[in-house]
């Protein structure tokens, strides 16, 4: 950025006019007010700038959506084209717009075959209330109206309304706002490194599978309408569950009549090297959320993929869905995936992760294990994590009170790179265009930040 693009914004100013008016997502305002928020102005490829000038690596695709990377102009000219031709018109009462038409066909193509009908919502949160609803609604459509429990799991994130932050598991959440809901029970998450030191990955996938079995009969197979979960977790600090974990769980939604939903919203458009992440973990949901990649961020846009199963049973037997969204298959939203999924295909994107971005995002941060900080790393696909621990030999946690992840995210932002901490976990989720040389410049600056940890956590005598 240049001297005179930087001189443009006044940091302080701005920073005092955040805090007087705008209220931020999961934000403490008082601290934040205190400290000052980091204003972003532009982004180009995996890059994006701050006010004062600094040149970031957006390690975390935005929020895990940025996935074809900064400043495509098919993007921002599919919107344009859009809002001048017709840049709104609902799909209630009888009436459909050109892109949402096109947007539900093309992604019959790109989704598992069992998928050929689409629900559109502004939002991951809106889709998974919206899975809600219907499944609720399929159940008593199949004259089954007391199988209505959904059984999702501990930190897990599924959104953040009432019925999305009732499916997820953050504790932090529930307490806020009386949650859950009824209607929804939680099992333990596939965390090896937390639930399973000890065992084989197969044998934790197995057990971990088996938590929702007995969960399914402690509450009785006749109630449970569903079981969700997202491939891997993302917001609960990148989770990749041991191999057989998701084949399993589909053999018991399936012998319990079940209802297996994928929430795909971060795991959807290519992240794991498949379009969805079911696809690569080997499993057949019957509903999918999506979000965030199917536009890459540039625009709002949600939804539901129904499987066969439960779209047979709506469109046939259920009349009025009374559901929906006023943006629901909104124009501007839908054109601008259509020419974000085009773009994916034209450029190979999603095989490009497959043989070429995550198997060397893999080698690159997995040489991160040495260090003396990392008690664990692992990567599946192009989503990462690592545990900062006390104690590389035994394994022992940091006291959560000394906030290590905080610190070390904080030397990650002033080295140039956007790294996530979930407690003591570091993740990335990089834009899926980046390439070698930038993978090498993230991992550099993640080392850097990790070295400058290690000696704060010294100074500080948290080894010890
Ligand atoms: N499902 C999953 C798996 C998500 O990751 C949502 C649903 C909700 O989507 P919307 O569009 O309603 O936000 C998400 C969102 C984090 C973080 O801290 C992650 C999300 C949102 C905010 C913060 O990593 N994921």
């Amino acid at each position: 950025m240049s001297v005179n693009e930087t001189a443009k914004f006044d940091t302080r100013a701005l920073q005092q006019r955040d805090s007087a008016h705008y209220l931020h997502p999961f934000t403490d305002t008082q601290a934040l007010a205190a400290k000052g928020a980091r204003i972003i102005t532009r982004g180009e490829g995996v890059y994006v700038w701050d006010s004062e000038g600094h040149k970031i690596l957006d390690g975390m695709s935005g929020l895990w959506c940025v996935n074809v990377g900064y400043g495509r102009k098919e993007l921002v000219e599919a919107a344009t084209r859009q809002m001048s031709e017709l840049p709104f018109y609902n799909s209630f009462f009888n009436t459909a717009v050109l892109p949402a038409i096109e947007l539900a066909e093309l992604l019959t193509e790109v989704t598992p075959p069992q998928f050929k009908h689409f629900f559109f919502t502004n939002s991951g949160s809106e889709g998974n209330d919206t899975i809600l609803r219907m499944v609720r609604r399929y159940w008593d459509i199949m004259g089954q109206p007391q199988k209505k429990t959904f059984i999702a799991r501990h930190n897990a994130y599924h959104g953040s309304t009432v019925c999305a932050a009732s499916l997820g598991g953050m504790d932090y959440m529930h307490e806020q706002g009386d949650l859950p809901i009824p209607g929804i029970a939680h099992i333990e998450q596939p965390y090896q490194f937390m639930h399973g030191q000890g065992m084989t990955a197969e044998a934790f996938g197995l057990k971990a599978a088996g938590w929702l079995e007995e969960k399914i009969l402690e509450i009785g197979a006749e109630k449970v309408a569903a079981f969700i979960g997202e491939p891997v977790q993302g917001a609960g600090g990148v989770i990749i569950p041991p191999p057989g974990y998701w084949t399993e769980i589909q053999r018991i939604c399936d012998k319990y009549d079940v209802l297996l939903v994928a929430d795909e919203v971060i795991t959807g458009f290519g992240r794991l090297g498949t379009w969805f992440g079911c696809e690569y973990l080997g499993f057949k949901p019957d509903l999918m959320t999506f979000a965030k990649g199917v536009t890459s961020g540039y625009i709002p846009l949600g939804g539901v993929a129904v499987g066969d199963r439960v779209a047979k049973a709506l469109i046939e037997r259920g009349g009025d869905f009374n559901h929906g969204f006023t943006y629901s298959g909104h124009p501007v939203a839908c054109a601008v995936a259509l020419a974000n999924i085009r773009l994916m295909r034209r450029e190979g994107i999603v095989e490009r992760v497959a043989n070429e971005a995550a198997p060397y995002l893999r080698s690159r941060f997995l040489e991160l294990a040495d260090h003396p900080l990392v008690g664990q790393a692992e990567t599946c696909g192009m989503m990462a994590g690592m545990v900062l621990v006390r104690d590389k030999a035994t394994l022992a946690n940091f006291d959560p009170a000394h906030a290590v992840g905080m610190i070390c995210r904080g030397h990650c932002f002033d080295n140039g790179v956007i790294m996530r901490a979930v407690g003591d976990r570091m993740i990335i989720a990089p834009p899926l265009v980046i390439t070698r040389t930038e993978t090498d410049t993230m991992i550099g600056l993640i080392r850097r930040s990790l070295d400058q940890t290690l000696n704060d956590v010294v100074r500080l005598g948290l080894r010890g």
